[in-house]
């Protein structure tokens, strides 16, 4: 038996700051249309799609940072693309930045939907793991200031029953962490979606460059083995208003093997006939997480939130944490 979602990976080139909503949901469009006519179920595209990747400027006034985010999914700007998606007969992942009203006040999440083929918002995840800084740091060549301008999702890692299959979704840095698949892995998942701006140079790090590429394969590749996933990897790439970001938009089987790769750095589909009973074989071997896995002896994963000394060593510089920090 086998369940095929034929996935359009949808990177997209720069998106230029003075770029409208209605010039960027064109070029989103156009993805639609030709991902429509390659035979795709799905089309998946970056984080913040709609807009330029702004954490790498410092604001200080709320206005001009909200003007990056949406107050309603679909607005006016972007019903365009769930009108035309819905036309085609396609479902969306779209990753954006969400103001929200909500518990008595406005929270500002980096945001990511899954739309269904009739339109509806049938699943929503909000960026958990944050890089960068929350002050503006000069001695940068830009800045990363997710921590500022964005607080850490509120929905955990959910996966949705979608499409005839599990389906999750998780955003750029969260890509790095394992801790991200795994907890979407116990729910069964068969599919993650995920978008990224991932700047070529890192400042704190500029010796970790020249393996950026690599990384980012490294990671959902073997998130996807792990936990018997297809991992859908989709970027904002290239020079964008003077920083460059990384392409290597991808789709991984649950083998861990890259079935699709871009090979530009601007807008560009990759597409692939994805089995969502690929990982089957997996789940009930090597990856059986009820059969093999030992949660007990794994209770320092959640107890501590940095490193501890281990148990009567001598503290070393490196266990930024302290015992207060173990719940
Ligand atoms: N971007 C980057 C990412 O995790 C980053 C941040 C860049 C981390 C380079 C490490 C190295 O891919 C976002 N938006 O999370």
């Amino acid at each position: 038996m086998s369940r095929i979602l034929t996935i359009g990976a949808a990177q997209l080139g720069p998106i230029a700051l003075d770029e409208t909503r209605s010039q960027v949901v064109e070029r989103l469009i156009a993805h639609l249309r030709t991902a429509k006519d390659r035979g795709c179920d799905l089309v998946v595209f970056p984080e913040l799609a709609l807009t330029t990747f702004f954490p790498r400027w410092f604001m200080q006034d709320q206005a001009d940072i909200d003007r990056f985010f949406e107050t309603e999914m679909p607005s006016a700007q972007t019903r365009p693309l769930f009108d035309e998606a819905r036309r085609l007969g396609l479902a969306f992942c779209l990753g954006y930045a969400e103001l929200a009203h909500e518990d008595g006040r406005t929270r500002h999440f980096n945001t990511a939907i899954l739309v269904d083929k009739q339109g509806a918002i049938v699943g929503k995840y909000r960026k958990i793991h944050l890089p960068g800084h929350d002050a503006h740091e000069p001695w940068r060549a830009f800045q990363h200031l997710e921590k500022r301008y964005f607080e850490p999702g509120n929905l955990g890692f959910p996966v949705f029953e979608a499409l005839g299959g599990r389906i999750g979704m998780c955003i750029c840095n969260d890509r790095r962490w394992p801790e991200t698949y795994r907890v979407m892995g116990l729910q069964g998942v068969e599919m993650v979606l995920l978008g990224y701006n991932t700047p070529v140079h890192n400042p704190p790090a500029p010796e970790h460059d020249r393996l950026g590429w690599f990384h980012n394969s490294l990671v959902m590749q073997s998130a996807a083995y792990q936990n018997a996933t297809w991992v859908v990897g989709v970027a904002k790439a290239g020079n964008e208003e003077g920083v460059p970001m990384i392409a290597g938009t991808q789709i991984v089987a649950p083998t861990g093997e890259q079935v699709a790769l871009a090979v530009t750095e601007e807008d560009e589909l990759i597409v692939a006939d994805c089995d969502l009973d690929l990982g089957l074989s997996y789940k009930r071997s090597v990856f059986d997480f009820a059969r093999h896995r030992e949660p007990e002896t794994y209770r320092l994963i959640v107890e501590t939130k940095g490193p501890v000394p281990p148990r009567g060593a001598i503290p070393m510089p490196s266990d930024k944490n302290s015992k207060e920090n173990r719940r």
